[in-house]
């Protein structure tokens, strides 16, 4: 029953939404809109008009005026993908994370519906999915990470097969956590981390914590065995966050192995098969479950992956102060798609989209862009119904926090900044480019002493 409501919910989004579907689970198969694609040359053109594209948009066709910046986006929603991790936990609805994509373009930029193919930035040309070349002055790349369900034996398929197999990483899948978590009787509810740099590296022990929450307060804790298999040797990168972390996980009796990395799903017989990393000789454990939340591998996505534009990982090679590229002054990256070290979140876009208007500006005036990003990321980390810790943090993991009390305790009001204030900050700030992270309220709450 909660299945076949899932199911139709999924359906009902993949008719509405199909694009961003599409984005979420292949990336390839990209939809197109009616809109004119009447003009070929930019003084600035964006690829991706997600959240770092169109807060960039935003601020360029200010500056810059009518006509002069283009965006290259195949989809004709936006979506507001922090969302989904309440989505998964049954406090929000899918719909209520997407926007049409025309509402969210700023009216001064020219919205080219149809995908970036390849890049020749020697010639400053990007060609399109319908074979159109669009010249520029200046690129910024802003495509984001592409997820890759497939690289796991058993999915995505699996996902139509078994109810109980979920991920809020797809807006496809998100829509089958909750219904998973209520119809979890019992038996080993398994969440993963994979093996690749990921989006929003709390999202995917977020949702297990509000599952744990929802056993404990539903009567079925003591039946679960709540299970976080992670590919990595940490429970976070952080230190402050990963000890306050730890002490969530102890007290709340969760199981966490280290080093374990998905690698198959067998949904017939609810079985999930993990690699354990490192180990000699190669060892492989399979682990029955009851409900399994996978977060996939994630990679660049493949046209930016097979340019020139990228470096050894697929990421495009960006000096991480700056966010000019390496190689080619007049090229940017803001966001996921980059290979700046630091945590890829929306809030590190919201870092950044200042750092990137300044320096484009000093490279358009033919001046050497100061060095200005200092990593800033931020990770709410809700920890259960009604309470979160707030990470931030720089580049060297020193946390750089916005109110002046302690975040990593777990708080009633940092739940209630990621359920019902960031939404608002994403939609009426960030997208029309006027949110360059808290920086400014930290510096005053901080009384000028904060960096
Ligand atoms: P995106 O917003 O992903 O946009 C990329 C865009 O590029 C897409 O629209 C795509 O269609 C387009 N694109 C891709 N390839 C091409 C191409 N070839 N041509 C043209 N366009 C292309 N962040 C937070 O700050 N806080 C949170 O609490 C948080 N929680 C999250 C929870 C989940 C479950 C998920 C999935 C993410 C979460 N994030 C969170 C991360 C956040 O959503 C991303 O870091 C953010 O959206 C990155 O912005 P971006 O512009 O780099 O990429
Ligand atoms: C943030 O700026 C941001 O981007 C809009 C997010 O993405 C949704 C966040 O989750 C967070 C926490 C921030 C940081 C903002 C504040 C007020 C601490």
């Amino acid at each position: 029953m909660a299945l076949s409501n899932s199911l139709r919910q999924g359906r009902r989004l993949l008719c509405q939404h199909r694009g961003a579907v599409a984005v979420a689970i292949t990336h390839h198969d990209f939809s197109t809109s009616s809109q004119q694609q009447d003009k070929h040359s930019f003084k600035c053109l964006i690829v991706g008009g997600g959240a770092g594209g169109i807060a960039m948009a935003a601020k360029l066709a200010r500056k810059l005026g009518k006509g002069q910046v283009g965006l290259i986006e195949p989809h004709e929603n936006h979506v507001y993908q922090p969302m989904w991790t309440l989505v998964g936990g049954g406090l929000k609805k899918m719909e209520q994370s997407i926007r049409p994509q025309s509402d969210v373009m700023p009216k001064n930029c020219q919205w080219i519906a149809d995908t970036a193919e390849k890049f020749d930035p020697d010639n400053n040309t990007v060609v399109t999915g319908k074979g159109h070349e669009v010249k520029y002055e200046y690129l910024i790349l802003a495509t984001g990470i592409q997820l890759n369900y497939h690289l796991i034996k058993g999915l995505p398929e699996g996902f139509k097969a078994d109810p109980q197999l979920c991920s809020n990483y797809s807006m496809f899948t998100a829509p089958k956590t909750f219904p998973a978590i209520q119809n979890f009787q019992g038996g080993n509810a398994i969440f993963t981390f994979p093996n690749t740099p990921i989006k929003c590296a709390g999202a995917p022990q977020k949702i297990m914590y509000l599952a744990e929450d929802y056993f404990r307060k539903n009567g079925k804790r003591d039946s679960a065995n709540v299970i976080f298999n992670t590919s990595l040797g940490v429970i976070f990168g952080v230190k402050k966050y990963a000890d306050r972390l730890t002490d969530v996980y102890k007290s709340r009796g969760i199981t966490v192995n280290f080093k374990h990395n998905l690698i198959e799903v067998r949904p017939e017989k609810r079985e999930a098969v993990f690699e354990v990393l490192e180990s000699d000789p190669k060892e492989t454990v399979t682990f029955n479950y009851d409900m399994l939340h996978v977060t996939p591998p994630m990679s660049g996505v493949d046209s930016v992956r097979n340019s020139a534009l990228a470096d050894e990982n697929g990421y495009v090679d960006t000096v991480k102060e700056t966010l000019q590229h390496k190689k080619y002054p007049n090229v940017f990256g803001i966001g996921d798609c980059t290979n700046v070290p630091t945590s890829k979140t929306a809030a590190a876009v919201a870092g950044q989209c200042g750092v990137l208007l300044r320096t484009i500006s000093a490279v358009m005036k033919g001046k050497t862009p100061k060095p200005r990003y200092d990593g800033y990321t931020s990770c709410p980390l809700i920890t259960g119904y009604g309470k979160a810790i707030l990470a931030e943090f720089d580049f060297d993991g020193q946390p750089l926090e916005t109110f002046p009390f302690d975040q990593g305790r777990e708080m009633r009001t940092m739940y209630h900044l990621k359920k019902d204030i960031m939404p608002e900050i994403y939609w009426q700030m960030l997208l029309k480019g006027l949110w360059n992270g808290p920086r400014v309220y930290r510096k005053m709450m901080h009384l000028g002493l904060s960096r």
